[in-house]
């Protein structure tokens, strides 16, 4: 997914020009995947750009933080105030946002605690993070050779840098196998991942998804569909899965800040079809709470002007 350069990005407190946002080759988080992150949306609504649930998205980077014991040197609502500056300052209307906290230059080796803290935040338009045809027809998923560390390998209630090569690993595997994403077991063979998303299954008008101990991510449009499904009346449960759960369902979907809401074609080579009633019920409410539409999930709407 290629990056459209914007005009400038936020590191440490000052805009700086996009060609020069630059570190140094001894930073610490290039070596040992040191730092955490956030990946954040926002969309175009009728009173001007808005991020979705943009105060959520900096508390899990501070929750991150705290679990990687990184001193973040700024306050939350600083941050808040950075993302909607750094998007103003492009001039961009719905955009993906990127605030990174990482070990910066100066020390080097495994003990990081004496490491300084930087913090940058990049936005630029991205499409459609698993292809425009993802959304219509869905994806074809594998269920992938590698597994997903658990909370006592690196902590998946983190969002930090490093631990994305486990992700890519199985990105990788399957795209060169032909596939669309991978789906990721746990240590006891149970679904805990999409490589950038969080996986739901539809089975007899119910919506079950692994829940946190199973190791996904807590993502955060993982919890804004729980709570659409549930002021849809639409039963929800977090529960176990075996890959096979997910061939039989009904219907399956992803989510995710960069990916959205895409349907599951297939798995395995499984398949499930186009996408049921339920994924696109679910669909159109997301897309219009992340629109501004919806008044029921205004506050998940944080305005940039
Ligand atoms: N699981 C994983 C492993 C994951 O990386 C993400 C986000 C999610 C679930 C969904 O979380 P949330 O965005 O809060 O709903 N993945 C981010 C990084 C993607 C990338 O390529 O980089 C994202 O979507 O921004």
């Amino acid at each position: 997914m290629p990056i459209t350069p914007g005009k400038f990005i936020w590191m440490d407190g000052a805009l700086v020009p996009w060609d020069e946002a630059k570190v140094h080759v001894l930073t610490h988080t290039l070596h040992y995947g040191s730092g955490v992150f956030e990946g954040i949306r926002a969309y175009e609504t009728k009173r001007g750009p808005a991020v979705f649930r943009l105060t959520d998205h900096i508390e899990r980077l501070y929750q991150s933080s705290h679990i990687h014991m990184i001193d973040v040197p700024f306050r939350p609502q600083e941050l808040v105030d950075a993302v909607k500056e750094t998007i103003r300052a492009n001039e961009l209307t719905s955009c993906y946002i990127r605030p990174l906290v990482y070990r910066g230059y100066g020390e080097m080796g495994l003990n990081w605690l004496n490491c300084s803290v930087n913090v940058s935040i990049a936005a630029w338009p991205w499409g459609a993070y698993l292809g425009e045809e993802g959304f219509t027809r869905g994806v074809r998923m594998k269920v992938s050779s590698w597994r997903r560390y658990d909370h006592n390998v690196l902590p998946p209630a983190a969002k930090a840098t490093g631990q994305y090569i486990n992700s890519s690993l199985a990105k990788v595997e399957a795209i060169k196998g032909g596939y669309d994403e991978a789906i990721m077991l746990n240590k006891e063979g149970y679904v805990a991942d999409a490589s950038g998303e969080n996986v739901f299954l539809v089975r007899d008008g119910a919506l079950l998804t692994p829940p946190l101990s199973a190791c996904p991510l807590a993502g955060i449009t993982r919890d804004s569909i729980i709570r659409i499904a549930t002021d849809l009346s639409i039963p929800v449960y977090e529960s176990d899965m075996a890959r096979t759960d997910l061939y039989t369902a009904d219907e399956a979907f992803l989510t995710g800040t960069a990916a959205e809401l895409v349907p599951v074609r297939s798995v395995d080579d499984r398949e499930l079809g186009d996408p049921g009633p339920l994924t696109k019920k679910l669909s159109e409410v997301f897309w219009s709470a992340v629109k501004g539409d919806l008044e029921r999930y205004r506050a998940w709407n944080e305005y940039v002007g």
